[in-house]
Order: structure tokens, then C-alpha cells, then sequence
């Protein structure tokens, strides 16, 4: 299902461009337009789906975070030093595009705790 005033859904069906860094069947990520980091991609699944409280397909969820996270963070050249993953959720939780998307963050020393 996609929805029609979704920009992550048209990102993920190309009608609008993105700097794509990875794609499968069921997964895209690409480059955040306001990068917080000297590296900044969004994972998001191709399904729309609003946030984490809307996710309930769990290979999908195991797909994004065993499979897809892991593999971006080795091909950005994070994986030794590391790196952050955020998903933000709701109003209090800073979520501004209304389709589920996990940041990953790095290639700078993070803080804690986050604003
Ligand atoms: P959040 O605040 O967690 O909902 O993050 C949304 C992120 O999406 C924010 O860092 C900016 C990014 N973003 C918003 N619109 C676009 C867009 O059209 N293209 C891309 N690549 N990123 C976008």
C-alpha cells in the first residue's frame, strides 16, 4: 500500500528523485536532504508504514535491522568506528515525515543525551 501524499512512498516509486545509496524488493534507503552527519542515509521500507508503532511485519523489521542497517553502515565505511540509528516517532519524538525511516548517522562523534 502507498500513500498518495506520502513523500517517502514517491521516493520509493522514483517519481520524485533521491540520491539512492541501496535498494531491494522490499527496502529502499538514500541520502537525507538536511544531513545531521557527514553521513546521513534514511532506510525506509517500500510499504507505507507510519512508524515503529504501525510495524508489525517482523521479517521486515529483521530484514531492516539484521540485514540492510548493518550491510549501509559497512559500504558508508562506519562499521569500525560506528555509528547511530534513530527512528523517531510522533510529535514528542520529532517525526516530521509520516513514513516509518530509521537514520543512520555517522563519519562524526555523537552526543548524548540527543536534543
Ligand atoms: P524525521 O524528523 O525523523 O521525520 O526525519 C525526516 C528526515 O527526512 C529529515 O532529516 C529530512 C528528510 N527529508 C525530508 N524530506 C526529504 C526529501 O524530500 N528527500 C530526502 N532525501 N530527505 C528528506
Amino acid at each position: 500500500m502507498s500513500s498518495s501524499d506520502c513523500i517517502f512512498c514517491k521516493i520509493a516509486s522514483k517519481d520524485l528523485p533521491s540520491e539512492l545509496v541501496y535498494e531491494d524488493k522490499h527496502v529502499v534507503a538514500f541520502s537525507d536532504t538536511t544531513p545531521q552527519a557527514p553521513k546521513h542515509v534514511l532506510v525506509i521500507p517500500r510499504e507505507h508504514v507510519e512508524s515503529i508503532m504501525e510495524l508489525s511485519d517482523k521479517e521486515l523489521a529483521a530484514h531492516i535491522l539484521v540485514d540492510v542497517i548493518p550491510h549501509i553502515a559497512t559500504n558508508l565505511g562506519l562499521a569500525e568506528k560506528g555509528f547511530r540509528v534513530v527512528t523517531n516517532v510522533g510529535e514528542q519524538g520529532g517525526q516530521t515525515v509520516k513514513h516509518l525511516h530509521f537514520h543512520i548517522l555517522g563519519g562524526r562523534d555523537m552526543q548524548w543525551p540527543p536534543g
